[in-house]
């Protein structure tokens, strides 16, 4: 009685060790800071419960192992009193830890009217626009199209609003904690703040054709001097064709060749040849 005790006291105690856990390494968003912070709590309670239930489970195979007439064990209401309040609590800190970070705008954002201030003076609002099969980026606000690559300056504020011009895609960026369904008719948005500079892989996690494994795109996270200036260059280069009319934002299979300085942009939007197009239709 007293082993199983001290057991379970070691695996509150480990509970209690979770909840103090230190921040995780520097992160790429807001976003995924909240939920890895939260897998690593969660890891830190599901460690202890696996390997607690491993070694009762061995100990006893190993002890009963030439038993061919086990006693059947007696009521004890004392232990079954202290596993369900155990169990309440480890659940209870799963939950709430859980909920938490699901209702943080960071990771769901709710565009309710008064529920939660929509983007404000400085904040970036990104439109990620998904077709088959392809994704047009632009800066509604500035009103600056990038093609397949988006631009965001590091500890801003911002709002990516993720829709769909034809079927159901979906806006993924791994690295950055960020996911969302891209319909047809309807805008979504992701809130978040990129924390450190570098280049993310994004691409399409809705199955929406042939070309689907092609949809891909970068997020690449810059100072904020530096994205002005990139704002800048994209305002002046664009200035001529006017809304939806300049080159790097063309409807069906654009190329998005508009040679700004974040070269090196492998994943141009696809060029679908027409055979492909055919099959689909
Ligand atoms: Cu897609």
């Amino acid at each position: 009685m007293k082993r199983t005790r001290f057991a379970l006291v070691s695996l509150l105690s480990a509970v209690a060790l979770a909840l103090a856990v230190e921040s995780v390494a520097a992160q790429p968003s807001t976003t995924a800071e909240l939920i890895n912070e939260l897998n690593l709590k969660l890891l830190y309670v599901a460690v202890p419960i696996t390997l607690l239930v491993e070694v009762i489970l061995l100990y006893t195979v190993l002890k009963f192992r030439n038993n061919d007439s086990p006693k059947p064990t007696r009521e004890n209401r004392r232990l079954e009193i202290t596993w369900t309040i155990a169990t309440a609590i480890i659940l209870l800190f799963v939950g709430v830890a859980s909920y938490g970070v699901l209702a943080n705008p960071d990771v769901t954002y709710l565009e309710e009217p008064g529920a939660e201030a929509g983007p404000s003076e400085g904040d970036v609002v990104v439109r990620a626009e998904a077709f088959q099969w392809g994704w047009e980026m632009s800066y509604p606000r500035e009103n600056v199209t990038s093609g397949t690559n988006i631009v965001l300056p590091q500890g801003q504020d911002v709002y990516i609003q993720v829709t769909s011009r034809d079927v159901i895609h979906a806006f993924h960026v791994p690295e950055m904690g960020l996911k969302m369904d891209a319909f047809p008719g309807k805008v979504q948005t992701i809130k978040t703040t990129p924390l450190e500079t570098g280049e993310y892989q994004g691409y399409c996690a809705e199955y929406c054709g042939v070309a689907h494994s092609q949809m891909y795109f970068t997020v690449e996270v810059v100072p904020q001097d530096q994205y002005q200036q990139w704002l800048q260059e994209q305002r002046q280069s664009q200035q001529g064709g006017g809304d939806g009319g300049n080159e790097s934002a063309g409807g069906n299979g654009n190329q998005s060749a508009d040679g700004n300085e974040s070269g090196g942009n492998a994943s141009a939007s696809v060029n679908a040849p027409p055979a492909l197009l055919a099959l689909a239709n």
